[in-house]
């Protein structure tokens, strides 16, 4: 795709764009709103250049980190396999970036639309060097094997290429993730001492960008969810605290924020998966004095992707949800962790707050605070013999009119990191477009995106904002605006679904 306009410029590096933003401010006055539309002139600078990315995942020997290697792999190398369904071709279902399109504009008066990966210049997933740590010392055939997440003969042509693969040894601190968890943890960096650990992992990265002659790398953890650490401002609240902390091994540093930080220190994004709190506030002034990105928190794969469109939905509708109530069963690794109150206390929360900006919005259906309040209930069971296809159920009770009540039944069954593996794909491949993406508001200097990278929050359960700036669950706008961004940055116009060129000519 090649865009023709006064407002874009492309040389051999940088493809610059000059986008005319359209935003309207409001003014209150008394009980009245002012409308005043604005125009703010910004320009994009994207460097096209693509670099040899290196992702280092901390949990690589899990089902996530398995089941991401080999699917790329498989991808990379074209490994068909068979089950009773037939001969299976690889895929990157589940891929925004690589499986959906972006509609680019109107040929006569048919849509056009292209791989959302054509739109702007990315890397391809197959080129992609990993790496990782993990607890447990198993290679990645066996630890594929064991997650039981790909079709066995998937797993038996995959064996070569993941047998050599073998996590580097992490730390681990059994406070913050599940007791049951103790029998996998044989592949741990010995001792106590924290900064001893930031800098085993910070020459893991260092090393792992040299011997892979990579020009970036990006962390990612996958690891168990951990316990929320309990946060304070003088343990945790500015770099200088947080790296005095980590040195007098502060019991209150969870494994998440020392790689984070190791991250940080090394040049290197660091994107959360999970839902606790490892990008603590010193973590944040750690990626800003370093020009990085950091971004979380947990996945969202299914059932809450589904919930922050069904809530979005009905809300959109005028239609008012009364409860949620969202039953899951599992029986990987993810849901024995979770079976320990402390760290389903995390998840809990992350699938619990994803719906409450949508509600807030719609003061017509919900005018107090009491209102807003709705019955949202999380339940979590590890049930072993549903192994990772996790069973979610959830029953969305709502107002209609005249005090009527609709009521939705949704059963969802998939194996999670088949969902999740391709998601994770998405978040390191945006990640790493967003480092090549500045911009200049009002002929300012170019700047960077903020170092809390909201813009990634359609993959996000608890989406992490720049301070001030308020989150945004719904699948839609989160979807919207990453589309939109994209296409402003390649020069193209952002559609406003009005189609006034196909009707109107
Ligand atoms: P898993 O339990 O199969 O994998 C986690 C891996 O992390 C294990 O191999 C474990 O040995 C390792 N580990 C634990 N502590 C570690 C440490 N300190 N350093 C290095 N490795 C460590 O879990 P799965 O299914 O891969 O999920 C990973 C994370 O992603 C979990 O926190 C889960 O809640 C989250 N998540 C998963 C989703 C999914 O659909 N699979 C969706 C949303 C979030
Ligand atoms: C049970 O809820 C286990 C969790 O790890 C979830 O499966 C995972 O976070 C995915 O959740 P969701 O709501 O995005 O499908």
């Amino acid at each position: 795709m090649k865009v023709q306009s006064t407002t874009t410029q492309q040389d051999d590096h940088f493809l610059i764009s000059n986008y005319d933003y359209k935003s309207t401010n409001i003014e209150k006055n008394g009980d009245k709103y002012i409308a005043k539309p604005q125009i703010t002139n910004f320009k994009f600078k994207t460097d096209t250049r693509i670099p040899k990315l290196g992702v280092m995942l901390v949990g690589w020997g899990g089902n996530n980190g398995t089941t991401l290697t080999g699917g790329i792999l498989a991808n990379k190398f074209n490994i068909t396999w068979n089950s009773k369904r037939g001969t299976h071709q690889p895929n990157f279902y589940g891929s925004l970036t690589q499986s959906s399109v972006i509609k680019i504009g109107t040929c006569n008066t048919e849509e056009v639309f292209v791989p959302f990966k054509d739109v702007l210049p990315m890397v391809n997933p197959c080129d992609i060097v990993f790496g990782g740590w993990d607890i447990s010392s198993m290679n990645l055939a066996d630890a594929m094997n064991r997650a039981q997440v790909v079709e066995y003969d998937l797993q038996q042509k995959l064996r070569p290429y993941l047998e050599k693969l073998v996590p580097l040894p992490s730390i681990y601190y059994p406070d913050f993730i599940a007791a049951n968890q103790g029998d996998r943890a044989d592949n741990v960096i010995p001792g106590n001492n924290k900064l001893e650990h930031l800098n085993i992992i910070r020459k893991n990265i260092a090393d792992f960008k040299q011997q892979n002659n990579l020009d970036k790398v990006i962390l990612l953890w996958t690891a168990n969810t951990e316990r929320f650490c309990v946060e304070d401002p003088n343990i945790h609240g500015t770099a200088e605290k947080l790296l005095k902390s980590i040195e007098s091994s502060h019991p209150e540093i969870s494994a998440s924020t020392i790689f984070a930080c190791a991250a940080c220190l090394e040049g290197c994004s660091f994107i959360n998966g999970s839902p606790q709190n490892t990008i603590v506030p010193g973590v944040i002034e750690l990626a800003e004095k370093a020009g990085v990105f950091v971004a979380g928190d947990d996945f969202k794969t299914g059932q809450t992707k589904f919930k922050t469109c069904l809530v979005e939905y009905l809300v959109g509708a005028g239609i008012k949800p009364k409860a949620i109530i969202s039953y899951n069963h599992l029986g990987n690794n993810d849901g024995k962790n979770l079976s320990q109150e402390s760290c389903f206390k995390s998840k809990e929360r992350s699938k619990k707050t994803c719906v409450d900006d949508i509600l807030e919005s719609n003061k017509v259906l919900y005018p107090t605070e009491e209102e807003l309040n709705i019955d949202h209930t999380i339940v979590i069971k590890y049930c072993p013999e549903t192994g990772d296809s996790k069973k979610a159920m959830d029953e969305y009770i709502a107002e209609i009119f005249l005090g009527g009540r609709q009521t939705f039944a949704v059963y969802n069954v998939c194996e999670d990191s088949l969902l999740a593996a391709p998601l994770i794909m998405d978040l390191l491949l945006l990640c790493e477009l967003f480092e090549r993406i500045q911009f200049q508001k009002d002929a300012s200097e170019y700047q960077r995106f903020d170092t809390v990278l909201s813009w990634l929050s359609y993959l996000m359960k608890a989406p992490k904002s720049e301070s001030g700036i308020t989150t945004i669950n719904s699948l839609s706008r989160q979807r919207a605006m990453l589309e939109n961004l994209v296409k402003v940055c390649a020069g193209l116009t952002i559609d406003d679904n009005l189609r006034l060129e196909v009707r109107y000519g």
